[in-house]
Order: C-alpha cells, then structure tokens, then sequence
C-alpha cells in the first residue's frame, strides 16, 4: 500500500496473507470460514495447493493463525493480457474458528450501490512505492470509488477497464495498491456499519501515479461465479427475516 497507514489487530479481520513456500506473495479474503476470495494472478507461478498457506493477523512474521490450504479454484476465463476475470478461490483444509481478530467479509449483492466518489479502504502487506519491497506489518489506504468511464478516459486507462473492473483511488494519486496487495480486498462500509468486499486487488500501472488508480476484479460480476465454485448460499440479512 502506497499513501496509507500501519492497520491495527483486529482491523481487517478478514484479510489473510497467501504464502508461497511460505514467503507472503499476495492478500486474501475470508468470506466465510472455509473460502478466501482472491486474485487469479497470484496462482500464475504456481497453483499446487500443497505449496501454498494462508495467514491471519496483522504482522506476516508472528501470524494469528496458519491455515492449510486444500484446493484452489482459478476463473476458467481469466486472461492475463487484459486482467479479465483476475478472480481465484482457495478452499481451507479445516474450517476457521472466527474470532473478534479473525472473521469473514460481507459479499455485496448484485444490486448494491457503489457510487463514484464513495470512500473504500484498501489494505495488505505490498510495496509502499513500485517495485519496492512488501512489508510485515499490514497497511491500509483510504481511497474513492472512480467510474468506469472517468477510468476509461484517454489520458486514464483509455478503455481498458471492462464491465468486470472497478477502478479506485485518489485523483491526483498518492494512494494506491502495489506489487503484494494484488488479491487482497477492497472494502466499503454501509449504513448498518457491515464490510462488504466491493474488489479484489487486480491491477494497475505502477502505483499511486495521478490518473492511474488501482484497478479492481468487481466482485459484483462475480457473484454467480462465486456461488457456483462454493456453494454458498449468499441470502442478504435483512432478507433473512421471516414473514409472518
Ligand atoms: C501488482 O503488480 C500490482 N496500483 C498491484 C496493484 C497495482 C499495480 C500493480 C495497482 O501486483
């Protein structure tokens, strides 16, 4: 995270650090206490469940919690030239214990309002400048949800960022995802004080460069994928009352 401040235990508590032979090589979410949701591109090196862990807890070197993983799951259609459905699950090899500290993140509905200008947080253990070195303690920025069409404007992204892409950042830059925040979240918060992950840390070119925000997976695209590859069943809170 580049422009962002150290995040306190318990903060993110759904974010998890994935780790290749044990070195941290990108973020996750929790979304419930067996999947954590997270980026294609992180599994391009390697996708053997076996060489992978994930991690809770704010700092990398004394995690919370170390969870094996047991199977990871890669958007069929993910395309690494255009960053398309830059979407991947990890199944967990035992179910998590939630805690005040560690615990899932809220999916969106379809529906939900994610309107330009809206403030979202970005957090992970990434370079706090591109191509720097990714840190131990998780950081955390605060940035503004961007249009696709402000994004896809000339001296932008010039219409790179499809339907399934949610930009984010600040307009004169300074606050951004970098290299090792890719699969973690980017989250908002309702009226009724509940996270939801709004996007998933996908690309962007470098960090923090004025009209050059972070792009995200739009996890309201990919709410059918999501369903289909775990077999949650997502019923929204305030669906869940009963009728009398
Ligand atoms: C990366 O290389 C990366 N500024 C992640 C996020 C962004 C750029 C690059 C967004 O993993």
């Amino acid at each position: 995270i580049l422009g962002g401040t150290e995040a306190e235990e318990g903060s993110w508590p759904w974010q998890v650090s994935l780790r290749l032979n044990n070195a941290h090589h990108c973020g996750g979410s929790l979304i419930n206490n067996m999947w954590i949701l997270t980026a294609a591109h992180c599994f391009r090196s390697n996708s053997n469940p076996r060489d992978w862990i994930a991690t809770s807890g704010i700092s990398t070197t004394f995690p919370k919690l170390r969870m094996r993983v047991r199977n990871i799951l890669i958007h069929n259609n993910y395309k690494s030239a255009t960053h398309e459905n830059d979407i991947a699950l990890v199944r967990l090899e035992n179910s998590v214990t939630f805690t005040k500290d560690i615990h899932s993140v809220c999916l969106p509905a379809a529906t939900q309002n994610i309107p330009p200008g809206s403030t979202a947080y970005v957090t992970g253990w990434g370079a706090q400048e591109y191509a720097g070195h990714t840190v131990p303690e998780l950081r955390q920025g605060q940035v503004r949800i961007i249009s696709n069409d402000v994004c896809n404007a000339p001296h932008s992204y010039n219409g790179a960022i499809l339907s399934g892409m949610l930009c984010a950042g600040v307009p004169q830059g300074g606050v951004d995802a970098c290299q090792g925040d890719s699969g973690g979240p980017l989250v908002q918060e309702d009226s009724r004080r509940l996270w939801f992950i709004v996007g998933i840390v996908s690309w962007g070119d470098q960090c923090g460069l004025p009209d050059k925000p972070g792009v995200y997976t739009r996890v309201t695209a990919y709410l059918d994928w999501i369903r289909q590859q775990t077999g949650i069943e997502f019923v929204e809170h305030h669906h869940h009352h009963h009728h009398h």
